[in-house]
């Protein structure tokens, strides 16, 4: 395997980051996961803006063009002969020394392994998911902004211990307020009388690029969308249910806090917003040459 690591390819067991590294030593940098599926990278440019905007927000200077990354990426991906894979790219505030000030780190580091992930099991994507509320709450946009792709993923990673110790595969995280915010890494979306329904970004869920491809899917396929306030209740009494992500794709969910939603089979129109989805993302993205 081939990793790419501050402009070279070097090879899995030479590409090394320094134990000084702001990144290890305080979760300081941001990270992108993208799919490649079909020989084609997918919304390939939204993610590296999306990268760009993170990096923005903690003033951290990637010191490449938006289109270089972009390059680079692409690079990877044919390196390591994938057709379909994931990605994962990281940006770190790079080597420096002990202490928090980011100023000492002089220059970020950058990282893209081209791999393959598993998120849940084959089996669930036509039987649906089971889901429960945890109690790790999404940060309040007073703390890091929940917008933000940064390193510091330990609400997430707690709310999946959750879900795990009650044998659940994913977790609801609500905000501060008691609303849905979104799952551990995967946007979520009820159907409600023919209505798509999901939360706000402000209510502090990340600003998926799944979730904006369901949202243009939504629009060609005629279904209306409300992106607005929910709360557990909105899900308990949902006619369907699934949640979005580029690691997990699309996947139904079929009960929330032992509540089955609907008749607790994956939805027609869930199943609709599945096959939609898989068409997009095999016919479009950037090529891999
Ligand atoms: N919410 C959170 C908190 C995420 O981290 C999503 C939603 C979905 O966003 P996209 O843009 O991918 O549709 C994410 C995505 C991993 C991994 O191991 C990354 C994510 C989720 C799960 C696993 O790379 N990030």
């Amino acid at each position: 395997m081939k990793i790419w690591l501050d402009g070279e390819l070097v090879d899995k067991s030479q590409a090394k980051i320094s134990v000084f590294d702001h990144g290890v030593l305080y979760g300081d940098g941001v990270f992108e996961g993208i799919r490649a599926y079909n020989g084609r990278v997918f919304r390939l440019e939204e993610h590296i803006r999306r990268l760009f905007d993170s990096a923005k927000a903690i003033l951290l200077n990637i010191p490449y063009t938006q289109e270089e990354v972009i390059q680079f990426t692409v690079d990877t991906v044919a390196a390591n002969d994938l057709k379909d894979g994931y990605i994962r790219l990281v940006v770190t505030r790079g080597d420096g020394e002990l202490g928090l000030n980011p100023y000492l780190c002089p220059k970020a580091s950058m990282f893209i392994i081209a791999s393959t992930i598993k998120l849940y099991p084959e089996e669930h994507y036509t039987n649906g998911l089971a889901l429960i509320t945890c109690s790790t709450r999404r940060p309040a946009p007073g703390a890091m902004m929940p917008q933000v792709k940064s390193l510091n993923y330990l609400n997430n990673i707690m709310a999946k211990v959750e879900a795990i110790q009650s044998n659940a595969l994913e977790a609801i995280m609500l905000n501060e307020q008691g609303y849905v915010a979104e799952c551990t890494g995967d946007n979520l979306f009820i159907l409600k009388n023919g209505v798509l329904i999901t939360p706000l970004i402000s209510d502090g869920a990340l600003d998926g690029i799944t979730r904006s491809v369901i949202l243009q899917l939504a629009d060609r396929l005629g279904v209306p969308v409300k992106e607005q306030s929910m709360t557990r209740y909105d899900i308990f009494v949902a006619d369907e249910c699934f949640l979005t992500g580029t690691a997990a794709e699309v996947i139904p969910v079929i009960s929330l806090d032992r509540r089955i939603i609907g008749d607790g089979k994956p939805g027609p129109q869930t199943l609709r917003f599945i096959e939609a989805f898989r068409e997009e993302a095999n016919s479009t993205g950037t090529p891999i040459v």
